[in-house]
């Protein structure tokens, strides 16, 4: 767990204005320094800080943003009651030694007069894409801005949303941006339950069945470890653990080639095992990584 904020720790920067923090980069990169960039939007946890974390590894100064970005929230979605936990955020931030965090306001990133979106083709389109319209628009769109503003060197993003670290990877090489997009696994939970902002959504009982999403993976990882290969096969016995579980709802399940995103009929190179489930009105996602490893697979989860 990371520590509170001591007395000691020098305070974090929090910048309000798009004006303020490109001054404050241009003046790191004229020295120089190796400008390491996190977005959030905040309610931070330990699958945030880990990728600060990773950050603060090779990178100074690192700045960390907390935004939640309404454009990528449908009309339905929970944009209204994400958590916001500003304060006790930025004492974590203080803890961890964090030089800057960027803390623009709505209007500050979409004034009225605002008119331009980014979108990846195809790889935006399926999965997450297709339950959540217009979801990764709102993504790229907001990164591109951050990106446009910071200017980073690498930019830390979590495996978690293994889609979204892909379509940004996408961007980010089609537009040319400088910044380096790093991947990091992901922090889960004692039982296995990967952490997100959203599991604070869960009532009791809830949490107890939200593992689901971890077993069924997991139980997909034992498969490949005995030698199943076949991408059906492996998803019917993962559906099958998940179903097990009262309220877990499946949405989907896929295994994809970790490129295009597009579904295989059996592992090869690299894939994602993708899952997304709602967990009484909550709505989660997991994956495990399979990576090519000779004659077998390797899984992480
Ligand atoms: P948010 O959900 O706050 O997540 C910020 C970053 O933390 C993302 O890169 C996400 O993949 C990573 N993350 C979340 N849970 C994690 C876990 N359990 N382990 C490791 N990393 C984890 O993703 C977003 O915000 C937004 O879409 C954003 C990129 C900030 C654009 O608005």
């Amino acid at each position: 767990m990371c520590r509170c904020a001591l007395p000691s720790d020098p305070p974090v920067e929090t910048i309000h204005t798009i004006a303020w923090m490109k001054q404050v980069a241009r003046e790191a990169r004229a020295k120089e320094r190796i400008l390491g960039f996190v977005p959030t939007m905040g309610a931070l946890h330990e699958g945030h800080l880990s990728l600060i974390r990773e950050a603060q590894k090779g990178c100074s100064p690192v700045v960390a943003s907390i935004f939640v970005n309404p454009t990528q929230f449908g009309p339905t979605e929970d944009f209204q009651k994400y958590p916001r936990t500003l304060e006790a955020d930025r004492a974590v931030l203080e803890g961890l030694g964090v030089e800057y965090l960027f803390h623009p306001s709505r209007e500050e990133m979409y004034p009225n007069s605002f008119r331009t979106s980014v979108s990846v083709e195809a790889l935006g389109e399926r999965l997450e894409g297709r339950s959540r319209p217009g979801h990764f628009r709102g993504v790229t769109t907001v990164v591109l801005k951050f990106f446009e503003i910071i200017q980073p060197r690498f930019a830390f993003f979590g495996r978690k949303d293994a889609q979204q670290a892909r379509i940004i990877r996408q961007m980010a090489g089609d537009l040319n941006s400088d910044a380096q997009i790093v991947v990091c696994p992901i922090v889960r939970e004692q039982d296995g339950l990967a952490l997100s902002s959203r599991n604070a959504y869960l009532s009791e009982a809830e949490r107890r069945a939200a593992t689901a999403l971890y077993e069924g993976l997991d139980a997909l990882r034992k498969d490949v470890d005995s030698g199943t290969l076949d991408a059906a096969r492996l998803l019917t016995e993962l559906r099958r653990v998940m179903d097990a579980r009262a309220g877990v709802a499946i949405e989907y399940t896929e295994i994809v080639d970790a490129e295009t995103f597009e579904p295989v009929v059996s592992l090869r190179r690299t894939c994602y095992a993708l899952v997304a489930a709602l967990v009484g009105k909550t709505r989660l996602i997991d994956n495990a990584l399979i990576e090519q490893d000779g004659e077998s697979f390797r899984v992480t989860l």
